[in-house]
């Protein structure tokens, strides 16, 4: 109980106290005061465990990444992974994405509605590892598909690729199993490297993204050919190795 306080105090302290004025705005317009009050009371513990359990929920899929990249690693001596990054949705965040869905503020909502508040991403080393990490997540007689969304196979416009997967899986609790959802973003170090500068040069102040927009699309067509590049000069040592072994 002491950590869990720990852990998510600051979200208690949004709730309670200071929420930032576009949350409050969000969360609370057309409420009188006696209705604000209710509505805290009412979600304040739900939501702090519902994080709690979403934070669960992602501990359980890193191992399950993490095992797989050991056992890849005895086989093939190399690790199919090379960084894995675990996130939830900020309290910010959340409240945006149900405001511009329009559903009405509340845990069970949330929970309903927005499958991405736990997310972790997998960075692999090459594009056949994304595939064959999914299936192997897949395969887990644990874990359930619930949406995906190739963005490899089908770039977004602008030139965007990961893999992006919803799946559920239980998180077994003192008296209970609970099912929750994360989304798991797979993609290369490439596919990462212009997504992350992407993200950032979409938030400068006083940028005109849109006039980057074009050379960002090459830029990410050119990742692309460079992962694909990369697959060849891989397969191509695989076989030498091969060889060698004979
Ligand atoms: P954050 O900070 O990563 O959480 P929705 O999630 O419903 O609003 P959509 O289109 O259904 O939107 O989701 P989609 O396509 O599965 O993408 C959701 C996440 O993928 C985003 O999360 C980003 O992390 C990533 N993403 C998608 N498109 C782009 C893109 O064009 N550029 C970059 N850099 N990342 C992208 P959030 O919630 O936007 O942000």
């Amino acid at each position: 109980m002491e950590r869990k306080k720990k852990v998510f105090a600051p979200v208690e302290e949004l709730f309670r106290t200071s929420f930032g004025e576009k949350v409050k705005e969000r969360i609370f317009q057309n409420l009188d005061t006696q209705e604000i009050s209710e509505v805290m009371l009412r979600e304040t513990d739900s939501f702090t465990n519902l994080m709690v359990y979403y934070k669960c929920a992602l501990m359980e899929i890193e191992t399950k990444f993490r095992v797989l990249n050991e056992e890849f690693s005895l086989e093939h001596d190399r690790n199919p992974i090379e960084s894995i990054k675990t996130r939830l949705k900020s309290v910010d965040s959340i409240v945006e994405k149900m405001h511009r869905r329009n559903i009405p503020f509340s845990t069970e909502a949330i929970e309903e509605n927005l499958f991405d508040i736990a997310g972790i991403r997998i960075v692999c080393s090459f594009r056949e590892d994304i595939y064959f990490l999914a299936d192997c997540l897949l395969k887990q007689d644990d874990v359930t598909l619930i949406e995906k969304k190739d963005y490899i196979t089908n770039p977004k416009s602008n030139g965007y690729r990961s893999l992006h997967l919803i799946v559920e899986t239980p998180i077994f609790l003192k008296n209970n199993k609970k099912m929750m959802k994360v989304e798991v973003q797979l993609r290369t170090i490439a596919m990462d490297f212009w997504a992350s500068l992407e993200h950032k040069l979409k938030y400068k102040k006083d940028v005109d993204y849109e006039s980057l927009t074009q050379e960002l699309y090459e830029c990410a067509e050119e990742s692309a050919i460079l992962d694909m590049k990369m697959d060849s000069i891989r397969k191509k040592i695989e076989r030498l190795q091969k060889n060698e072994e004979l």
